[in-house]
């Protein structure tokens, strides 16, 4: 159920181009108007501009690019992801607090943001770089009904479906290099960590980190970054709304999510191979205990990569690195 003020908010964006009456608005929503008047002095404390003209009415003049709880809440049009958010304007990282809450009991579909993260985590201990309010930091606690071998197809659809929110946005088609780095012209704008508690066969709580590099010029990139990295700013020379593209990413995952549950993997598959990188070319492959050159095939129906090595044979590989 949504809340009044969310409903508020999606009349007034509705109604963006011209001026709405309190009257209509409280008939709409069904609460007085003196209510309807304390929800807007309560959205113009987090940055939304609403001016009044008597008799015409109300109208939004401008949207909050602010991040905080209630301006990415406000007008996001999911059903449970989200719907519990902490954000935080500094944090170690939102990896150790999604741990911390997920033991604690935090439901499915909580979700949280940092406006930066002082030790941001890679995978195999490294670092992930979260500058200032200028990229999406976010880890989401999830309950999937999966089995544990199942939870890296996760992460594949995080990756597909934030190449999809790319591709709707800007214009630009990503690539996804497997497992899990989202690329724009060969550079990184994004990395997602999945970690999981689980026994043997069945998960408890996935903690599912995304990074997302948006308004960052080249120069705040940090130096052994800048050949690797990109950012939504570089690659289209303009800035971004972070708090959108946090809506929009939430409200995709949401109905991607559900799409892999009702119909299993193989949708994600089909999507995520439309943005494979160098499927079919040779490149370099570290697994655990060595390096070599292969080439890439495909995933299999589980998610796995398949790749033909030296000799010509075909391998699944369940854990590897694709270099540079
Ligand atoms: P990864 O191990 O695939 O990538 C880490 C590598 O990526 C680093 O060694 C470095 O070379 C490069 N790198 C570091 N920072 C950036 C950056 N901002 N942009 C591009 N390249 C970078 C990928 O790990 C998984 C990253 C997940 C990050 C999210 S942010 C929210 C959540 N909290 C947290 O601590 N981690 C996750």
């Amino acid at each position: 159920m949504k809340s009044t003020r969310n409903l508020l908010i999606e009349l007034l964006e509705k109604n963006k181009d011209n001026y709405i009456s309190g009257q209509h608005m409280s008939n709409k929503l069904g609460v007085s108007r003196s209510a309807i008047w304390k929800h807007m002095k309560e959205l113009e404390k987090d940055g939304y501009e609403i001016i009044g003209v008597p008799k015409k009415g109300y109208q939004i003049t401008r949207f909050p690019s602010k991040v905080s709880e209630n301006t990415i809440q406000w007008g996001l049009n999911t059903k449970w992801l989200g719907k519990n958010l902490v954000h935080k304007e500094s944090i170690e990282s939102t990896q150790i607090l999604g741990h911390q809450l997920a033991i604690e009991g935090s439901k499915h579909g909580t979700v949280i943001v940092a406006d930066t993260q002082t030790a941001g985590k890679g995978r195999m201990e490294r670092k992930w770089y979260s500058t200032n309010g200028q990229g999406i930091w976010m880890s989401m606690i999830l309950r999937p009904t999966l089995l544990p071998h199942q939870a890296p197809q996760i992460t594949l659809l995080a990756a597909t479906v934030l190449a999809d929110v790319i591709k709707e946005q800007t214009g630009i088609v990503p690539s996804i290099k497997w497992p899990n780095d989202v690329l724009i012209n060969d550079k990184k704008i994004s990395g997602i960590l999945t970690e999981m508690q689980a026994e043997q066969d069945c998960i408890q709580y996935i903690i599912l980190g995304i990074g997302i590099n948006i308004n960052q010029t080249i120069d705040h990139l940090p130096d052994d970054i800048k050949e690797i990295a990109t950012s939504l700013k570089i690659e289209t020379e303009k800035d971004w709304n972070i708090r959108d593209f946090i809506q929009h990413f939430l409200v995709r995952f949401e109905q991607v999510y559900q799409l892999f549950l009702d119909n299993g993997f193989s949708s994600v598959k089909q999507s995520w191979e439309s943005y494979a990188y160098k499927i079919g070319q040779t490149v370099t492959i570290q697994t655990f205990h060595k390096k070599s050159q292969a080439k890439l095939v495909g995933i299999k129906a589980d998610g796995a990569l398949i790749i033909e090595n030296e000799s010509g044979k075909k391998e699944t590989l369940y854990s590897a690195e694709i270099q540079w």
